[in-house]
């Protein structure tokens, strides 16, 4: 596990390939509809439930954990002033695309492990969020945490503000003599249940078609309107729910690389409004926050304008951002998803 940190991982443990102990929930997740429209999670669901379908012969896990930033860093959105209503952008999102990132940084662990002489003919699968693995329980059984409430990995010293990868593989690794599963510390804590502005959490489970990342980055179509209030201000992803867990508190933990698109934390939302494909191109290049299209950007960003001006917002913006949603309502050029958003808006602000 050395050879993991000393690729910049922040926490890094070995599981062995094993069945999952929550089969059953997660069927239940999916029976429920609690995917929405990710009609993928169902896909390869055997291999998920066993990574020894994903990879024939898999005997270990190696679980690694990147951390991306936590408040108080260089990356904190700064509200008002003369950017006018700004958008929030998830600290996930804010920095260069971690699948990249963390998939570079798997590869060079890979061939430390194919350089092994008992690698000779093992076999290793990367994943890093997209494939069909369970990842927060690999990480839990390798010893990086607790699953919490709500549903994220827990280390019990650097928070949850890191992404998860790792490789599956064939070769036989043992798990560290010290890395014994860590016991759930949420205890009577329900902090991130109350804190959440749609009201996506029940203890364990994450209704996805309630959260507001799921909203803003899964959804393409237009967003039920008893949920834009919870949307607030944010403009792609959410952490609410990490902000207010204890265990986030001071962690300290320093980013990968070290905010280099502070500027992408928020961004004027009359400004995203107008934006064409170029523009979010430019704007997010590189960035994980790119995986929302134009239209659910302009849509969610509507929404966030639409928030701002019923609770009196907007300031000197407020009369051009209330122009930019008619505009955008009558515009038979927009995206059908972008012009019913901004009818809906109107229509709760009463124009
Ligand atoms: C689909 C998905 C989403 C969906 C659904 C979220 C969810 N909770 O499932 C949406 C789009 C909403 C989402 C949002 C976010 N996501 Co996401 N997401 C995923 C993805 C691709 C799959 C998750 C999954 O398998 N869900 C299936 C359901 C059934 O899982 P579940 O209900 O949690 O049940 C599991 C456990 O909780 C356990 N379980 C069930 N019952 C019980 C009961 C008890 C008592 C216990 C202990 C356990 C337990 O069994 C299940 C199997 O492990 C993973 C990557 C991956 N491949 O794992 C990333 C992942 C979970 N997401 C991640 C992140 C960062 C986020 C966001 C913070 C992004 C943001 N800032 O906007 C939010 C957080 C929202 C939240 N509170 O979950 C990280 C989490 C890192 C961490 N520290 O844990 C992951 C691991 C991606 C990565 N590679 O780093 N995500
Ligand atoms: S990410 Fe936001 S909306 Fe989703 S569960 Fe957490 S607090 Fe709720
Ligand atoms: S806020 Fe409380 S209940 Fe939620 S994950 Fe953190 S410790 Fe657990």
């Amino acid at each position: 596990m050395r050879a993991c940190l000393g690729l910049g991982f922040a926490a890094a443990g070995i599981a062995r390939a094993e069945p999952s102990a929550w089969g059953d929930a997660v069927r239940a997740w999916l029976a429920a509809g609690k995917h929405g429209t990710m009609e993928w999670m169902g896909e390869y669901l055997e291999q998920r439930l066993d990574v020894r379908r994903l990879l024939p012969g898999a005997r270990a896990v190696v679980i690694v954990a990147d951390a991306y930033g936590a408040p108080g860093d260089a990356a904190e959105p700064e509200h008002g002033g003369a950017r006018g209503p700004l958008g929030v952008i998830a600290r996930y999102a804010r920095g260069e695309d971690y699948h990249a990132v963390m998939r570079r940084r798997l590869g060079r662990l890979a061939d430390a492990l194919r350089a092994m002489p008992a690698a000779r003919c093992a076999e290793f699968r990367l994943f890093a969020d997209t494939g069909p693995v369970l990842e927060r329980e690999q990480a839990a059984r390798a010893g990086l945490g607790w699953i919490g409430k709500h549903t994220l990995l827990i280390h019990p010293q650097r928070g949850s503000w890191f992404v998860l990868g790792g490789i599956a593989t064939t070769l036989e690794l043992a798990p560290e003599p010290d890395a014994a599963p860590i016991a759930d510390h949420c205890g009577t804590c329900t902090r991130c249940i109350d804190a959440c502005p749609t009201g996506a959490i029940t203890p364990y489970s994450v209704d996805a078609r309630r959260c507001v990342s799921y909203l803003t980055i899964e959804q393409h179509g237009s967003i039920d309107e008893s949920l834009h209030e919870g949307i607030g201000d944010r403009l792609i992803g959410c952490d609410v729910c990490q902000d207010v867990c204890p265990f986030n508190r001071g962690t300290g933990v320093p980013p990968v690389s070290p905010s280099p698109h502070s500027s992408r934390a928020a961004l004027p939302l009359l400004e995203v409004l107008g934006w064409t494909d170029a523009d979010r191109t430019r704007v997010l290049a590189g960035s994980a926050a790119k995986r929302a299209t134009l239209a659910m950007i302009k849509r969610n960003a509507l929404i966030a304008a639409g928030n701002a001006l019923a609770n009196g917002g907007g300031g000197d913006r407020a009369a051009a951002l209330r122009q930019r949603i008619a505009q955008l309502a009558a515009d038979d050029s927009e995206d059908a998803v972008v012009r019913d958003t901004a009818r809906q808006v109107l229509a709760r602000l009463g124009a």
